[in-house]
C-alpha cells in the first residue's frame, strides 16, 4: 500500500516538473520571440507575392541592386514565377540562359530570361544592348532615346547617325541632336559622343538649331538624362552626370579619349554663331 502511495507521489511530483519545465519552455520561447527579429518576414517576403522557391533565394545583394536599379522585388518576382525561375536561378544577378546578362537586366528590358537571343535575329541580347540595338526587336532596329538636360530646358531626341561626313550629320542636326557612329550606346561602356547646334544660319530648316545655345551654363554636377524606349514599350533612363567642361579645336584628341569606363561627351560650336572651336562638357554615368 505504502508503495503505492509512494508511486502517486512520485507521479505527481513528475507531473509538476514536465508542468513547470514546459512552462519555463513557454516563457524563454516568449521572450525570444518578442525581443528578436525572428518574428520579421525580410522586406522582400512581406512583398512577395511570387513563388515560394523565389524568396528563399533573395538576399541583400539582390536587395540593394534592386535598390539601385528602381526595381520593385515584388514585381521582379512574379516575372521571375513568370518565366520558371527558382533558387540560384532567379537571383537578380543570375544568368541562367548565359548570355551574359543579369536577370536584373533581362527584366529591365523586357528580354527572354531562359533565351540568349530573345527576338531570335542572331544576336545575344548582351550583344545588342552593348551596341545600342533593341534586344527584344529583331534586325537593326534601334531604341528611341531622349536626352534631357533639365537645367537648360533641353529636351530633344537623338538621332543615331550612320556616317561620320559633316554633311551627313547636318542633316541629323536638323532633327534632333546626333550621336556619333561608332561611340557608345547610352548607359554603355565607352566614350558616348553627342553634337547639337548652338546656333545656326536663320535660314536654317529645323526645330533643333539652337538646342545646345546655353550649353556653358552646366557645371560639374549638373545633370544629364538620356532616356532609351524599346519597341516592347521598356523605358531605361541613363544619369550622367557634369564632370568637366572646356573649349577646344574640333579635332582634340580629348573629345574622343575614350577610357572603357561609361562617359558622355556633349559637343557643340563654340563661340555661338561660328564653327571655329567646340564647347565640350563630359560626364559620368552614375545611379
Ligand atoms: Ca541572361
Ligand atoms: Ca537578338
Amino acid at each position: 500500500m505504502t508503495s503505492i502511495i509512494n508511486f502517486f507521489k512520485k507521479f505527481k511530483n513528475g507531473l509538476k516538473t514536465v508542468a513547470f519545465a514546459a512552462l519555463v519552455f513557454l516563457a524563454v520561447y516568449a521572450i525570444l520571440y518578442y525581443s528578436t527579429s525572428w518574428n520579421t518576414q525580410p522586406v522582400f517576403e512581406k512583398a512577395s507575392t511570387g513563388g515560394s522557391s523565389f524568396a528563399g533565394s533573395i538576399n541583400s545583394d539582390d536587395q540593394s541592386l534592386a535598390a539601385a536599379n528602381g526595381i520593385v522585388l515584388a514585381d521582379y518576382n512574379i516575372w521571375a514565377s513568370q518565366n520558371g525561375l527558382k533558387g540560384a536561378n532567379a537571383k537578380l544577378n543570375a544568368d541562367p540562359d548565359g548570355d551574359g546578362l543579369p536577370n536584373y537586366l533581362e527584366y529591365l528590358h523586357g528580354t527572354d530570361p531562359n533565351k540568349a537571343d530573345t527576338d531570335g535575329d542572331g544576336y545575344t541580347d548582351k550583344q545588342e544592348i552593348t551596341n545600342g540595338y533593341d534586344p527584344a526587336a529583331p534586325g537593326d532596329a534601334r531604341p528611341a532615346v531622349e536626352l534631357t538636360i533639365a537645367k537648360i530646358n533641353v529636351t530633344a531626341p537623338m538621332v543615331w547617325s550612320k556616317s561620320e561626313n559633316e554633311n551627313d550629320q547636318l542633316i541629323d542636326l536638323a532633327i534632333g541632336v546626333a550621336h556619333f557612329p561608332q561611340t557608345a550606346s547610352p548607359g554603355q561602356n565607352g566614350n558616348m559622343i553627342i553634337s547639337g547646334h548652338s546656333s545656326n544660319y536663320i535660314w536654317a530648316k529645323g526645330s533643333y538649331n539652337y538646342i545646345f545655345k546655353n550649353l556653358n551654363n552646366l557645371i560639374p554636377g549638373d545633370i544629364v538624362d538620356v532616356k532609351t524606349v524599346q519597341q516592347n514599350g521598356k523605358i531605361i533612363t541613363f544619369h550622367y552626370k557634369i564632370s568637366e567642361k572646356f573649349t577646344t579645336v574640333p579635332n582634340d584628341a580629348r573629345i574622343f579619349e575614350d577610357s572603357g569606363s561609361p562617359v558622355l561627351t556633349l559637343s557643340t560650336c563654340w563661340p555661338l554663331g561660328t564653327n571655329l572651336r567646340r564647347l565640350i562638357v563630359k560626364g559620368d554615368l552614375v545611379q
